[in-house]
């Protein structure tokens, strides 16, 4: 046996990880259920490195050096399963199995408690960046056992992105936390290219912008503060031409966003953990409402009331649409680094946020220039209760918050749609709100369901008896 690491599911994902292994000088085993992908990768690939061509499951384990390593990518699933189960009964006890894909935690938490029974490591790793990263550095997020990040930690990271010579890579936490991690990574993913739609829409809708003309914003905002991959691909979106026509791509694409579930799995689980992600949400809600195409359809020429005036000075607005972006954008992650510390409690996983900051900056579909930012907020305080409260980002968004309420008012009397703007800026205006609107709901509550009050000036629980002469009993 003399292969470092296993890579089994050899569609996209998995051959070019397995060809970043072999680029870094690992020997790579090679599986795939349908032999045709492996004979396809090493025909195309095979002098990247050193490959083993296997072709069953005994053979593939035979070729690994202990404890060995088996990196699986297949379709998250049921794929996975029965990928698990004829590995496991091939492997021995210290073996480890690493689950690359876009698993559901709640599926890594299972399947880590049933491979520990049988003395094997189960490592669920969020893997980030696409093919692209894949082959070329993404960002990685192992959970599973701690020691088995000894024997794997390493290998992983030298395959891994690297800022500033810092891997993009950490060992997570136990059992499920790299997926829940990698899953409020995409949820994050889903409300920055909201934000960035919803900017898009406000140049094209309230300024008439054509697509070359807001490429060029773009292009220059990836130059400051909103530095990013997203910022720098849209623009690449839409300076795109469509070669049947000339228009610009963006122009002829259908407006309908699908999605494949991991936006819907964080909001979902913000939902049972009772965090606000309203960002997130939104998004989500946002794809979904473009592509209920028979109610969209059947809501064309709807009264839109009274539209105020276009916006004339076009510099200021533009500035106004970069700020009100970057204040949502800091929202968003805020709101994602709360879940992760909600879910940390949650599953008792004792998690790191600084972590992710730091293994974000590269490698993956988020990785921006304002993550060294929430690192170095995490450097100076690892128990920060919101990152909009930091000092870099309070004053970040209070230099914005004029123009992203003018962004919020525009939008609205052109009735122009900014969910995720919009409601970002009332989640900042509800989180310093004073008074919330929440003591009426308490009062609501005990009147039809005696379901109990505080009061702000003495600590117990009380109840009004509505029904009685609405005197006050502590409950
Ligand atoms: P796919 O998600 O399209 O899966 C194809 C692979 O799964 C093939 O190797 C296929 O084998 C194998 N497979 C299936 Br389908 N059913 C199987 C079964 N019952 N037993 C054994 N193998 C089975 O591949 P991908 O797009 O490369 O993604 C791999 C994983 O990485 C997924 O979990 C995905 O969510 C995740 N991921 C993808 C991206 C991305 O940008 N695409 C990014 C991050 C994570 P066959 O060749 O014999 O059909």
């Amino acid at each position: 046996a003399r292969a470092q690491i296993g890579v089994t599911g050899l569609a996209v994902m998995g051959s070019n990880i397995a060809r970043n292994f072999a680029r870094h000088g690992h020997t790579v085993a090679l599986h795939n259920r349908s032999i045709a992908k492996t004979d396809a990768l090493l025909a195309a690939h095979g002098d990247d490195g050193d490959f083993v061509r296997t072709e069953t499951i005994e053979e593939f384990v035979g070729a690994l050096q202990k404890p060995r390593r088996v990196l699986i990518m297949v379709k998250a699933g049921d794929a996975t399963d029965a990928v698990i189960e004829e590995l496991a009964d091939a492997m021995e006890p210290g073996d480890i199995i690493i689950d690359g894909g876009n698993a559901l935690y709640t599926d890594t938490i299972r399947r880590e408690a049933a491979l520990r029974e049988r003395g094997l490591h189960f490592v669920g790793a969020g893997i980030s960046g696409g093919e692209e990263g894949a082959l070329n550095g993404p960002s990685i997020m192992p959970g599973g056992p701690k020691e088995s990040y000894a024997a794997l930690g390493p290998l992983l990271e030298s395959i891994s992105a690297h800022v500033d010579g810092t891997p993009c890579c950490t060992h997570i936490g136990p059992d499920g936390s790299g997926h829940f991690v990698k899953m409020v990574h995409n949820g994050i993913e889903y409300a920055d290219m909201q934000l960035i739609g919803e900017a898009y829409n406000l140049f094209r809708d309230a300024l008439g912008f054509d697509a070359d003309q807001v490429a060029d914003v773009f292009t220059e905002w990836n130059g400051g503060e909103l530095e990013s991959y997203l910022v720098e691909i849209t623009a690449e979106v839409l300076r795109q031409k469509d070669a049947k026509t000339g228009k610009a791509l963006v122009d002829v694409v259908v407006d309908a966003a699908e999605q494949k579930g991991t936006g819907r799995w964080t909001v979902k689980s913000a939902l049972d953990l009772g965090v606000p992600v309203t960002g997130i949400a939104e998004a989500v809600f946002a794809r979904a409402l473009s592509g209920s195409r028979e109610q969209r359809k059947a809501a064309q020429g709807l009264a839109s009331g009274a539209l105020g005036a276009k916006p004339t000075d076009v510099a200021q607005f533009t500035e106004d649409i970069r700020r009100a972006l970057y204040a949502s954008k800091i929202v968003a992650y805020a709101q994602g680094f709360d879940q992760i510390r909600a879910g940390s409690d949650e599953y008792g996983w004792d998690l790191t946020p600084g972590d992710m900051a730091t293994i974000w900056r590269g490698g993956c579909i988020i990785r921006a220039r304002f993550l060294n930012r929430i690192k170095e907020a995490y450097d100076t305080n690892p128990d920060l209760t919101s990152l909009i409260v930091e000092p870099y980002f309070r004053e970040a968004i209070e230099n914005a918050i004029d123009s992203w309420r003018r962004v919020v008012v525009t939008a609205t009397t052109l009735g122009i749609p900014v969910p995720a703007f919009a409601s970002s800026l009332s989640y900042y205006d509800g989180l310093r709100a004073e008074r919330l609107p929440a003591a009426l709901t308490q009062g609501q509550r005990d009147f039809f369901g005696a379901h109990t009050y505080e009061r702000v000036d003495m600590p117990g629980k009380f109840h009004t008896l509505w029904s009685g002469d609405r005197s006050e009993i502590e409950a």
